[in-house]
């Protein structure tokens, strides 16, 4: 179907979907002995979208117990991950829905997560039917709320693909799309002993999922944080053998040189920081532009901040939605507040709803930022083109290696900065836009993660070049 929203049929089933019953959430293969019940709120109204029921540490154990790894042939288990695309793609009104109800996701964003998700279920499918090893036998999934349903989705199928059962705990934000995922993955054929959803708190649920001997491996993305406390866990309990994949935050960089190309630079830029309210983990954090071309590119970066609409995500005007709830907006309200003195610019929002106006901030470098803001917060440095190896160095002593940019149009220079630059993933004049299934592993290293996962061709360049040129367009569904 593509999701085009250019196409009139499409948004009129789009629209008619804004209104769906969006089904309540629940582990699916156990009861708690707690039954306790949470509401999930809308970021832009506070309005209630649906109930969770929890789940506590013994349903986990209970869940452990019944868990069987999935010992069906690699051809049957990639059908039926197919199967699962397919079912996601025919339930994407409920899924956008509950994408931008729940999770605040824009439309396009809704769009780019469903269409990420199908990619992951076809990539591992077809993964997975090469794979020789054996199964680990029973694996944690741990995902966060910023790609609910894609990152959800790719860490359970790859698990899933591989022979193993699945241990699946969704953020607390977003429990509501993993339980739709979950139930299309079961109606496709994946077996329930397989495959279990288990949500709640991350202190509880996540802690007794990740501590239980019986586990033979965690994947994991979310918070360098909740990263140390799982390996520690698991160093405290698991079998020594057991992997941890883990994808964290990261303090992503780009230099803009003055040879960049503004037009495309800036629009690289405002993309970059800014879609998803900031809520990527590649999104870019730290702007290095050129003293020469630095006055003439911050006022365009700031007209360009002017353009962006701020508002209700199922407006299809709209660029930029809420972040994702009140601890977050509260947090970087209190950053921006504290900050007030280093700020360039800032976009007008409404007044109510977890609005957070993006914003530019000037620093003299990244050793400036304490850490990871996860919004629509911008902060740009000058540099003198004398002082490019000073700037490199500076971003790779932060410790974090996820996510870089480059705009040049000197050859030689993306040689240079590629060799020198420790990330896991680099774009050249083009936007940091994180992971494309199919084109490149996405991850990151030191403090962002276990370094890049799969995701990828086997043969990968590990600068992504301009997107036109060396990476394939994403196929249309
Ligand atoms: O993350 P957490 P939060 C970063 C971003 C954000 C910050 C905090 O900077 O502001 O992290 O976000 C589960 N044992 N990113 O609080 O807590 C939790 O329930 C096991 C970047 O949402 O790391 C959820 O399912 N699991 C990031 C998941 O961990 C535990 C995306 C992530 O939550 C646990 C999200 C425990 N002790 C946040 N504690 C990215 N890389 O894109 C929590 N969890």
């Amino acid at each position: 179907k593509g999701f085009d929203l250019t196409d009139a049929e499409t948004l009129a089933q789009i629209e008619a979907a804004r209104d769906v019953a969006i089904p309540d959430a629940a582990p699916l293969t156990v009861t708690p002995a707690t039954g306790e019940t949470v509401a999930v709120r809308n970021p832009v109204n506070g309005e209630t979208v649906g109930h969770v029921t929890q789940a506590d540490a013994a349903s986990v154990s209970a869940a452990i117990e019944q868990a069987r790894p999935w010992d069906a042939p690699p051809s049957e288990r990639a059908a039926i991950l197919r199967r699962a695309a397919d079912l996601y793609e025919e339930n994407f009104g409920v899924i956008f829905a509950t994408l931008a109800r729940e999770a605040g996701k824009s439309l396009p964003d809704a769009v780019g997560e469903l269409r990420e998700a199908v990619d992951f279920l076809h990539y591992y499918a077809a993964q997975g039917e090469a794979l020789t090893a054996a199964p680990r036998g029973i694996i944690t999934a741990i995902s966060p709320w910023n790609f609910p349903l894609a990152i959800f989705s790719g860490q359970i199928a790859a698990a899933l693909m591989a022979g193993n059962a699945v241990l699946a705990k969704p953020a607390e934000q977003t429990s509501l799309i993993a339980a739709i995922g979950v139930r299309l993955l079961h109606q496709a054929g994946v077996p329930a002993s397989a495959l279990q959803l288990l949500p709640g708190d991350g202190g509880t649920v996540g802690a007794a999922l990740t501590s239980d001997a019986r586990i033979n491996g965690v994947v994991f993305t979310g918070s360098t944080e909740t990263a140390k406390l799982i390996q520690r866990a698991m160093a405290d309990h698991l079998d020594p053998g057991a992997p941890l994949i883990a994808e964290t935050g990261g303090l992503n960089a780009m230099i803009v040189d003055s040879t960049a190309l503004p037009e495309q630079a800036v629009r690289d830029i405002v993309a970059s920081a800014f879609q998803s309210a900031g809520q990527r983990c590649s999104a870019l954090r730290c702007l290095y532009v050129q003293e020469d071309v630095a006055p003439h590119l911050i006022e365009m970066i700031k007209g360009a901040m002017d353009e962006l609409r701020v508002g209700d995500p199922w407006q299809l005007s709209t660029d930029v939605g809420p972040v994702i709830d009140d601890e977050a907006q509260s947090g970087i309200a209190e950053y921006l507040k504290t900050n007030a003195n280093r700020l360039i610019h800032q976009v007008n929002v409404p007044a109510s709803g977890h609005f957070i106006a993006p914003s530019l901030l000037r620093v003299d470098g990244i050793a400036d930022l304490e850490r990871e803001i996860f919004g629509p917060v911008l902060h740009v440095a000058t540099f003198r083109g004398a002082d490019l190896d000073r700037v490199i160095a500076a971003i790779n002593a932060k410790g974090y290696g996820l996510t870089f940019g480059l705009h040049t149009r000197i050859d030689t220079r993306v040689q240079e900065v590629s060799d020198a630059i420790k990330v896991g993933n680099a774009y050249v004049n083009r936007n940091q836009i994180g992971a494309v299934v199919g084109s490149q592993p996405f991850g990151g290293e030191g403090l962002s993660g276990t370094g890049p996962k799969a995701g990828g061709p086997n043969y990968v360049p590990r600068f992504c070049l301009d997107a036109q040129v060396t990476t394939p367009e994403r196929e249309q569904i």
